[in-house]
């Protein structure tokens, strides 16, 4: 078990690193208009601490908003609200007005730090929620953060915090309706450092770590921020990437470790082929359900296992996964070290391998909803139920079946819509897709596939039929798509996760 200090304030491990010689000149944060060493990274935060306490009139226990892309002001400020005691509130860049007001009440947010590009909707915000009482902007306008910060000392004491006192409220990103508001403690900033990374990555402080998931997402605040700086490794934040440009980037930062989504994977894979990608050690999948189809291309053209995983806002970060050796074609992998995992029946009782049900899992992080009725849904002795359709085999592998609500039942068959996915997304023709059931009179559900082309290609009723037989051919045929809508996009969260029950409320056509 992970043994933690009773008090402690966990910003304090992860800049430590600042005041050891070896350290204090490394580059912590890199991004293309800075670079910021350990040591400056430190001097950020704590002026940014003094302007929280002493201007804004923070105080520990205070929720604040935090609004931004990936920056290096955003990292320092997450970890300055941290240090004065407060809980931060991260929010993804492209809400508005409306979703972040549910925030502003939900978690009673009395301040807000926020990117000057955003400012529009943060004012619409502001001007609604009067509760949200101070309002600073960092990269531009009159009396920013960073004007503030220049006449502020270089040094701040950190709030001595316990181990079990909040430190963030995470949203959830809304996959299946209404975002929940999960609560985490400063030794989980730690725990999550001490799993996944330690024993899965292995993370080096030669390691470079880049990719595109928003600080905002849990994902990407461990993958993008806490690892790096807790292992003394250096992180490169990027506001904007596509598959094209985060090929470059790593090229140029000469980044080891990549952390992305399986929608990223497929499209780099096109792209990698001729490119001088051997500066990567590693490269994480995760967000969503990793296709094999995605994770054999995106090996072949760049000769890379891929490590998937599975986390959640919940847990906050990744709780099963496998590296190397340990990859087995079509499983997740196995619970990380300081994770229990198993699959329950609807009666909560445990079920043999091999066979189907709800993925449970216990560890060192867990879940804590704020004010929410669904927690009683989520925890069920002790075990948090994920919301994930999964089988474990004989050897302790877990293979993803879908979410639990995106079993499909139909003509008396179990159909995973995400099997049927991976079997489509193998069409040269098919670029993504979402499979969903639709009711139907005489089977019940029937199993409907949502595609979007690779450029060039045109939908047809041949090309319908021509995937219908192509996925017959690959999975037992009763799981073939019998009905399929061509669209120019998918639903999808901000986070990359798509919305299958947005494609449930469309009405059929
Ligand atoms: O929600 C997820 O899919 C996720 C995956 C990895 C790490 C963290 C999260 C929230």
């Amino acid at each position: 078990e992970l043994q933690y200090p009773e008090q402690f304030n966990c910003v304090d491990a992860f800049l430590d690193k600042a005041l050891d010689t070896q350290f204090a000149n490394k580059p912590a944060i890199l991004s293309t208009e800075l670079r910021w060493t350990y040591a400056e990274l430190l001097t950020q935060v704590n002026r940014i601490a003094h302007v929280l306490t002493q201007e804004l009139g923070v105080l520990p226990g205070n929720r604040v908003l935090l609004r931004g892309t990936n920056h290096a002001m955003l990292a320092a400020s997450f970890l300055a609200v941290l240090k004065v005691g407060a809980v931060a509130v991260p929010t993804m860049p492209l809400l508005r007005a409306k979703e972040l007001g549910v925030m502003i009440d939900k978690a009673r947010i009395s301040h807000a730090i926020c990117d000057f590009h955003l400012k529009a909707e943060m004012e619409e915000a502001q001007a609604m929620h009067p509760e949200l009482r101070q309002l600073i902007f960092y990269r531009g306008g009159e009396h920013s953060l960073e004007s503030r910060m220049a006449t502020m000392p270089a040094e701040f004491t950190s709030f001595a915090s316990y181990a079990d006192d909040v430190c963030l409220i995470g949203f959830t990103s809304g996959t299946t309706g209404t975002p929940k508001a999960t609560m985490h403690f400063h030794r989980d900033m730690l725990a999550i450092c001490d799993c996944f990374p330690r024993s899965v990555l292995n993370v080096r402080e030669s390691d470079i770590f880049i990719g595109t998931p928003p600080l905002a997402f849990t994902f990407g605040l461990g993958g993008l921020l806490l690892f790096p700086l807790r292992y003394g490794a250096t992180t490169v934040l990027s506001e904007k990437l596509t598959p094209e440009t985060l090929l470059q980037a790593i090229m140029r930062y000469q980044a080891t470790v990549c952390f992305t989504a399986p929608t990223f994977y497929r499209q780099m894979a096109l792209l990698a082929k001729d490119m001088d990608l051997r500066c990567l050690r590693e490269t994480v999948s995760a967000g969503e359900m990793l296709p094999i189809s995605t994770r054999q291309a995106w090996q072949e053209a760049t000769g890379l296992r891929m490590i998937d995983g599975i986390g959640a806002t919940e847990m906050l970060h990744i709780f099963i996964s496998a590296a190397g050796d340990e990859v087995r074609p079509g499983a997740t992998g196995k619970p990380v070290r300081g994770y229990q995992a198993c699959i329950l029946d609807a009666d909560g009782q445990e079920v043999p391998p091999g066979v189907v049900g709800r993925l449970a899992v216990k560890g060192p992080t867990g879940c804590r909803y704020l004010a929410d009725e669904r927690q009683r849904n989520y925890v069920y002795q002790g075990w948090n139920l994920t919301g994930d359709a999964y089988e474990m085999d004989g050897d302790g592998y877990f293979y993803y079946r879908a979410r639990t609500d995106d079993m499909i039942i139909s003509a008396g068959y179990n159909i995973a819509g995400p099997e049927v996915e991976d079997a489509i997304l193998l069409h040269p023709a098919v670029a993504e897709c979402a499979v969903i059931g639709v009711a139907d009179e005489q089977r019940g559900q029937l199993v409907k596939a949502f595609i979007v082309l690779r450029a060039g290609q045109e939908a047809s009723e041949q090309l319908v039929k021509a995937i219908q037989e192509f996925v017959k051919q690959s999975i037992a045929p009763y799981k073939y798509p019998r009905a399929i809508e061509f669209r120019a996009s998918l639903p999808r969260t901000e986070t990359g996760k798509l919305q299958r029950f947005r494609l449930r409320e469309t009405p059929a056509t």
